[in-house]
């Protein structure tokens, strides 16, 4: 009986533990608006724009972006995230050449799409991940935010995942620029968070599975503290290509069969 509740007990874990996933991911937001001090007590949850800046010169008041992604299907290992990076296409802008910096910050506080207003908006974290320019009226076209960093730190649980917010550094003087970008509820050109998972087999951590993997795959298996001094920010159980939790022989044969042939990897 305790072997057949023990088999129980695993196929359960194993069906929590979702798709594995690996390579690049494309995940969607699940949620993104914008705020707006001009209209403080207005929510912009079903708008099919998501504005961010300063739109002071043109009598728009401050804006700012509301992103959130979930990341639960990520690995829990912040060093199976290679990069990560959120896009959003900009299709027009106030009349201004330049862009501006709009900075990424960390969401502290939840907060609902439909629902989120200026004078009700999350309280976000000071240290900024990232930052890209918008708002240039002559750039129409995707923008990108590298948020690896920040994307390690919540999977690893570092931080709760509570959404990110995007600003301007200086609201209240100084450069107007805004940018009017895509949301999901436009229906194209969505916003996205590409992200490169390192894939089971890739030991070396390049993003390749191929014979540079081979000694650090046996490195994993019969020498871990040698593996892990010469791959420090690698992970060892990335020599798991059974997908049972385990490091040992019996991946090998998985292993080599991934090596030979793509499409046998998991
Ligand atoms: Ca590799
Ligand atoms: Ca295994």
């Amino acid at each position: 009986m305790r072997a057949v509740s023990g088999s129980i007990v695993a196929v359960a874990a194993l069906a929590l533990a979702g798709p594995a996933l690996a390579g690049w991911v494309e995940l969607t937001p699940t949620k993104d608006t914008y705020v707006q001090d001009r209209w403080p007590d207005d929510n912009f949850g079903a708008s099919g724009q998501l504005l961010m800046g300063r739109g002071v010169a043109w009598g728009l008041g401050v804006i700012r972006g509301l992103v959130e992604f979930d990341l639960a299907d990520l690995p829990k290992n912040p060093k199976r995230i290679k990069e990560a990076v959120f896009y959003a296409y900009q299709f027009d802008a106030e009349p201004a050449a330049g862009g501006i910096a709009v900075f990424v910050h960390r969401a502290t506080s939840p907060w609902d799409e439909a629902l989120v207003t200026w004078n009700d908006q999350p309280t976000f974290d000071a240290r900024t991940w990232a930052s890209a320019a918008v708002g240039d009226f002559f750039h129409v076209g995707w923008i990108d935010w590298n948020l690896r960093d920040l994307v390690r730190a919540h999977v690893d649980g570092q931080y709760a995942n509570l959404g990110w917010v995007f600003k301007v550094q200086f609201e209240n003087s100084g450069t107007s620029r805004l940018g009017y970008l895509r949301s999901v509820e436009y229906g194209e050109d969505l916003p996205r968070l590409s992200v490169l998972v390192i894939r089971p087999g890739d030991l070396n951590c390049d993003g390749k599975i191929d014979l540079f993997d081979i000694d650090p795959f046996v490195w994993a298996l019969t020498n871990p503290a040698k593996y892990a001094q010469q791959f420090p920010d690698c992970d060892r159980t990335l020599a798991d290509m059974n997908g049972d939790g385990l490091v040992n022989f019996f991946d090998i044969d998985p292993f080599v069969k991934c090596l030979t042939n793509p499409a046998n990897c998991p």
